[in-house]
């Protein structure tokens, strides 16, 4: 039997996870023309490419002198964070890389934290030595105390805590274990490879355990679909072996999450050659593969070969802390750019999104048209969203809400995040003044060198409701230069009001098409979201009021031409600028009355209640 590795690759977002998975692929030989490859093919969903990040857990699998290494790629997305713990009980070892020039941040300590608690084996990767920063080593070993400052922090043993470290630069698919020679390879007066990385894996990381149990086990940790052959349970063999044709038991939960036991045959099997999945017609046990033959299964479900056995606990991950109501559409154009989607099969699209993302969940709306997605943050609804759209559908969706909690002596609980922003000094003061407004709290300032320039990196506590919708004023704010990453902090006691946005709403108090003649007489009064010749509707926002009042205006109004010359004078004055409504943005910007309408072509907001007359234009301080 060939001897196996299985291993994660856990980082905080952008240390270069999917990069290094790209050289270890290409370095094992899998790819036929490797020049032809284009970059990061692991982050193979639309989305991952356009948006250059890893949003789902994926397998690999190479052969390294004759052992075959069984790789998960993980997304170090916070948003995502779920699929790193759903998928990490998989491997035996886990790869955690660390950007020499940032070091450690928020989703190094949460992705850390699930792999120590495994119990893996970890080697760590300070990755990026090749940028300017990490020329000074200094930098590099002051990376690697704060590292194992972490894995004491957590709680590593010994064993773990004895880790080793190499250092790379996976754009350029090498690493070494001696840090002297880091520099003739960045110059490439010396030819780097990753055969000490891979070695370090065979030597490092023990063969996978198998348990000691008479037939066949295992947990489904992670899903598939192939449009030939359907739904495919991913997951690692515990124990015994499972062959095509087999007859096993799916351990699954009802809705009443009663344990229900349901036979089935195994259809097909695949094991990993590359990213492709390669038929086979047996999986041995420590091996991970897919598995064919059931369409209902869920993540956490245990497929066993006896009745009898007891299935494996059901995967255990945190909470959600946010929601989001989808709901159909119901404004005015519903249905003319694409197909408005009717409750029912909104209900089955979002249950389905719920089962193949083990870290959203599903519950029923306070009307029948609406439903609630409880998730861990905004990006991951927003790539939920833009999927959806991408099926043709219509809909609308509300603002992110965070989930309030009762601590037992009836005290009012909202979750907290710790965010760290690290940014040039010149900017800290007022990006600390807009936190503190939202009741953030400072607790940590720490200056230092970036390269010439000066720093800070901040760490702010603050209520994550306070945090919705920040980003994009927070890197406005820092001219695009602040990193911000951010990690849950649990429930504390409620804040107090906040605020969720200042500005009113320019709102359209009529149906009709906007003129260049209208706009132009409102752009004083604050941000225009729509150009001339667009289609409006009673109750559409079209922009963002300068002052706290939302204001009802006519947009569609035509000049009286009262001469020619005044009509051929007016074509030189041209709008100064209008602010386009990205899903992005108008998640962030949405206030409580108010929906996103989201088509396959256009993205709206709007207010819930769309007639002028019934709608109150003095937005209360809004207090939830
Ligand atoms: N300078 C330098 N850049 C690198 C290196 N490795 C990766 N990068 C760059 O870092 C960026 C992020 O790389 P990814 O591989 O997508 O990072 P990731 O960890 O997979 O990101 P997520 O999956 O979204 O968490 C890309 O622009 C890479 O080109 C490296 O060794 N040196
Ligand atoms: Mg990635």
């Amino acid at each position: 039997m060939q001897s196996i590795r299985n291993i994660c690759i856990i980082a905080h977002v952008d240390h270069g996870k999917t990069t290094l998975v790209d050289a270890m692929l290409r370095q094992s030989g899998t790819f036929d023309k490797p020049e032809k490859q284009r970059e990061r093919v692991m982050d193979s969903m639309d989305q991952e490419q356009e948006r250059g990040i890893t949003i789902q857990a994926k397998n690999a699998s190479i052969n390294w002198k004759d052992v075959k290494i069984n790789i998960i790629d993980t997304p170090g997305h916070a948003d995502f964070g779920g699929e790193v713990e759903r998928i990490i009980s998989m491997a035996d070892g886990a790869l955690l890389l660390v950007d020499g020039a940032e070091g450690p941040l928020p989703q190094t300590r949460f992705v850390l934290q699930k792999a120590i608690r495994q119990g893996l084996k970890i080697i760590l990767v300070i990755n990026k030595v090749d940028r300017p920063e990490c020329a000074d080593h200094d930098q590099i070993h002051r990376v690697i105390d704060q590292t194992f400052d972490l894995f004491l922090d957590l709680g590593a043993s010994d064993a773990q805590a004895d880790f080793p470290i190499l250092y790379a630069c996976a754009r350029e698919g090498w690493a070494s274990l001696n840090i002297d020679e880091v520099p003739d390879l960045i110059s490439e007066t010396k030819k780097g490879t990753l055969d000490p990385l891979f070695d370090q894996i065979l030597t490092k990381v023990s063969e996978p355990k198998i348990e000691d149990a008479p037939t066949m086990r295992t947990l489904v940790s992670n899903l598939s679909y192939s449009s030939y052959v359907g739904r495919l349970s991913i997951g690692r063999i515990r124990s015994g072996r499972i062959f095509r044709g087999q007859k096993l038991f799916r351990f699954g939960v009802n809705a009443q999450g009663q344990q229900m036991v349901i036979p089935f045959t195994v259809t097909r099997l695949y094991t990993f050659k590359g990213m492709e999945p390669i038929e086979t017609e047996a999986l041995e046990a420590g091996d991970i593969g897919q598995i064919a033959g059931m369409e209902e299964v869920e993540i956490g479900d245990s497929l066993l070969e006896s009745e009898n056995d007891k299935p494996f606990p059901r995967i255990d991950i945190e909470k959600p802390t946010v929601a989001m109501i989808f709901s159909t559409n119901t404004a005015p154009f519903s249905g003319k750019e694409g197909k408005a989607i009717q409750p029912r099969e909104l209900r089955d699209r979002l249950i389905r999104e719920t089962k193949a993302n083990v870290a959203l969940r599903f519950e029923e709306g306070a009307s029948p048209d609406q439903c609630k997605v409880f998730g861990r943050g905004e990006l991951q609804f927003a790539i939920l969203i833009e999927q959806m759209r991408r099926e043709n559908y219509e809909f609308m969706v509300g603002c992110p809400q965070v989930i309030y909690q009762t601590s037992p002596d009836g005290e009012r609980l909202e979750p907290y995040e710790k965010v760290t922003l690290d940014l040039p000094e010149d900017f800290a003061s007022e990006i600390t003044g807009i936190l503190a407004e939202r009741k953030g709290i400072l607790t940590k300032y720490e200056p230092h060198f970036h390269g010439t320039s000066k720093r800070v990196r901040l760490e702010i506590e603050i209520p994550t409701r306070g945090f919705l919708g920040m980003r994009s004023r927070l890197l406005t704010a820092s001219k695009g230069e602040a990193l911000i990453s951010s990690e849950t902090l649990g429930y504390r006691p409620h804040k107090g009001e906040i605020l969720k946005r200042k500005q009113g709403a320019l709102v359209s108090d009529r149906t009709g098409v906007t003129t260049e003649y209208a706009l132009l007489a409102l752009e004083d009064r604050g941000v225009l979201f729509v150009e001339p010749g667009i289609d409006v509707y009673e109750g559409m926002i079209v922009g963002e009021n300068a002052k706290d009042t939302d204001l009802n205006i006519n947009v569609c109004r035509e000049k009286k031409l009262t001469n020619v010359r005044a009509a051929h004078a007016e074509i030189l004055v041209t709008l100064r600028g209008i602010h386009k409504v990205t899903l992005e943005f108008a998640i962030e910007w949405l206030d409580d009355d108010e929906w996103i309408e989201v088509t396959p072509k256009s993205i709206r907001v709007r207010k819930k209640v769309l007639p002028h007359n019934l709608r109150g234009i003095r937005r209360s301080e809004r207090i939830d």
